[in-house]
């Protein structure tokens, strides 16, 4: 179900919900870009005639290039955004490239994971982070305008467009868009949704303008985090750096005579559509006797993979009994490969899954089957479905989508187990997993055994409750509950919205 609410609200992320390719004869043409934001987000869009701002994913010839429509054949949840719904942002790479690769991900990722070592504090890539969000915020400025021209010219002057930012890579612009909206006196309402973790104090204060970036996000009316620690985090950052004055009970704060609700609202799946997948797609694990323990993650250094696969050589050490029945099934998601240490990640991981391959293989069988690239998510759902055992266990994730997906696709008349890091903001809610610290190598191999031996009961009880959780708490309701807090009901909760 679309949530309809009374306000165009202007979306901002780093990437569009499309991807924009050349074909051969240089024409822009638009490639669906999968995921749980994309397909409940664009609906609403789309429903109340607002607008997504982001890069399209490709160097443009110029701003004014036109974006083309969806393609006739086009089934996927943006092919309804016309191009006049899109805002576009083009950088030079020269800018885009210390933008995003520098600051967003040598920076800001490795920081926000509270893993400050692998961080590198650079004045010049966040001057690029700085000018990329002053691009962004300019662009969304310039949607805000067109907005509310046609609001005005429908004499809806009493409707604040609701500009909805997303994400790590654009901690600046809600500030930058606030001055614009002052000077120009234009109204709208402002929130920003951060998918990562945030960190304490202790870590934050270590990046040197770390104040900018706590005012920048401060520009929004709302702040969403995944959980409440995220949000204790934050703000114990704005009182101790900002000198804010909070309040923890409510979760507010003011700054400058405002105040900023900061509130957890934790992601969800497209639950019916992982469910369905779940029940219709193809067997493809043919192997008989083999139970697989399922991995899939972007190759990120946060997400745990060396310890995972450690682990699992300890289990075959101690539990010989899995050998040649079990199988350690990785999909990792090439990701950032322009950045050194996710090659140098991948090497390890190479290194890693040969020497154990090699040491324990059997002519019919090998332990680790490791696929560096994607699969289609038909097959990732018949993986989830079939697999035994699903091992979500990063060292630090803002939520983690898998843990859920894996849940929404089991069949119960012989439901897998889910293994889970609690440091994961999944962890915090999904208690019927198996909880389980990704440092402690030994206890992972133990519980590995322990879900690969659950009795059929123990398995069904978590399982139920687990998907009971997760379709409540779906996609959907995480898109409505953010409208409800921003005070734009969906019109079927709230009989006093505007239509
Ligand atoms: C960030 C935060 C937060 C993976 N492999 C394949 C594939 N996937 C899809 C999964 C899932 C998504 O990628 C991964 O989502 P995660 O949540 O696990 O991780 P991040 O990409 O790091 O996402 C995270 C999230 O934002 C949302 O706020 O939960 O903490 O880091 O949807 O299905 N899809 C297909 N083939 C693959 O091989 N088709």
């Amino acid at each position: 179900m679309t949530s309809r609410i009374n306000s165009p609200m202007i979306v901002v992320s780093n990437r569009l919900p499309f991807i924009l390719k050349r074909n051969q004869d240089g024409v822009l043409e638009r490639h669906h870009s999968a995921g749980g934001l994309v397909t409940a987000v664009a609906p609403v869009v789309i429903a109340n005639r607002g607008t997504w701002v982001g890069w399209p994913g490709i160097q443009m010839n110029s701003e004014s290039e036109a974006i083309p429509e969806a393609s006739a054949d086009d089934k996927s949840p943006t092919s309804g955004l016309k191009s006049e719904q899109v805002e576009c942002v083009t950088v030079a790479k020269e800018l885009f490239d210390p933008y995003y690769n520098g600051c967003c991900n040598g920076t800001f990722w490795p920081l926000m994971h509270s893993m400050p070592d692998r961080a590198v504090f650079s004045a010049e890539t966040y001057d690029a982070y700085r000018k990329v969000n002053e691009v962004f915020a300019q662009r969304t400025v310039m949607a805000l305008k067109k907005c509310l021209a046609k609001l005005d010219a429908e004499g809806h002057m009493d409707v604040a467009p609701l500009v909805w930012i997303h994400d790590y890579q654009l901690m600046l612009a809600a500030t930058m868009v606030r001055r614009a909206c002052e000077e120009e006196g234009l109204r709208c309402k402002m929130s920003f949704f951060h998918h990562i973790p945030f960190p304490a104090w202790d870590i934050m204060r270590l990046f040197p303008w770390d104040d900018e970036i706590l005012e920048g996000i401060l520009g929004c009316d709302l702040v969403g985090f995944h959980i409440d620690d995220y949000c204790i985090n934050f703000l114990d950052c704005c009182q101790r750096r900002l000198g804010c004055r909070v309040d923890r009970t409510r979760f507010l704060l003011e700054l400058d005579g405002r105040t900023i609700h900061v509130k957890s609202l934790p992601i969800g799946i497209p639950y019916d559509h992982f469910a369905e997948m779940g029940r219709s797609a193809p067997k493809i694990l043919k192997e008989k006797n083999q139970k697989i323990i399922l991995g899939v993650d972007r190759l990120d250094y946060t997400k745990g993979l060396v310890n995972r696969v450690k682990a699992f050589e300890r289990l075959l050490e101690k539990h010989p009994e899995h050998v040649e029945k079990v199988t350690f099934f990785q999909v990792a998601v090439p990701s950032r490969q322009d950045v050194k240490e996710y090659q140098q990640l991948k090497e390890e991981m190479d290194q890693l899954i040969g020497r154990i391959n090699g040491r324990f293989s059997k002519p019919n069988w090998s332990p680790i089957r490791y696929i560096f690239g994607c699969i289609s998510q038909e097959q990732l759902s018949a993986f989830y479905r079939d697999s035994a055992v699903a091992i979500v266990t990063p060292l630090r994730d803002g939520m983690n989508l898998v843990a859920k997906e894996f849940v929404a696709c089991q069949d119960l008349s012989d439901p897998g187990v889910l293994m889970l890091s609690p440091f994961a903001g999944a962890g915090g809610t999904m208690q019927e997993a198996l909880i389980v610290n990704p440092y402690e190598l030994d206890d992972v191999a133990e519980k590995m055994h322990r879900a690969l031996e659950m009795p059929f009961d123990e398995r069904l009880l978590r399982m139920k409750h687990l998907q009971r959780r997760e379709k409540l708490n779906d996609v959907n309701f995480w898109v409505s509950s953010f409208l409800q807090a921003m005070g734009m009901l969906p019109c079927d909760l709230n009989n006093n919205a505007h239509n």
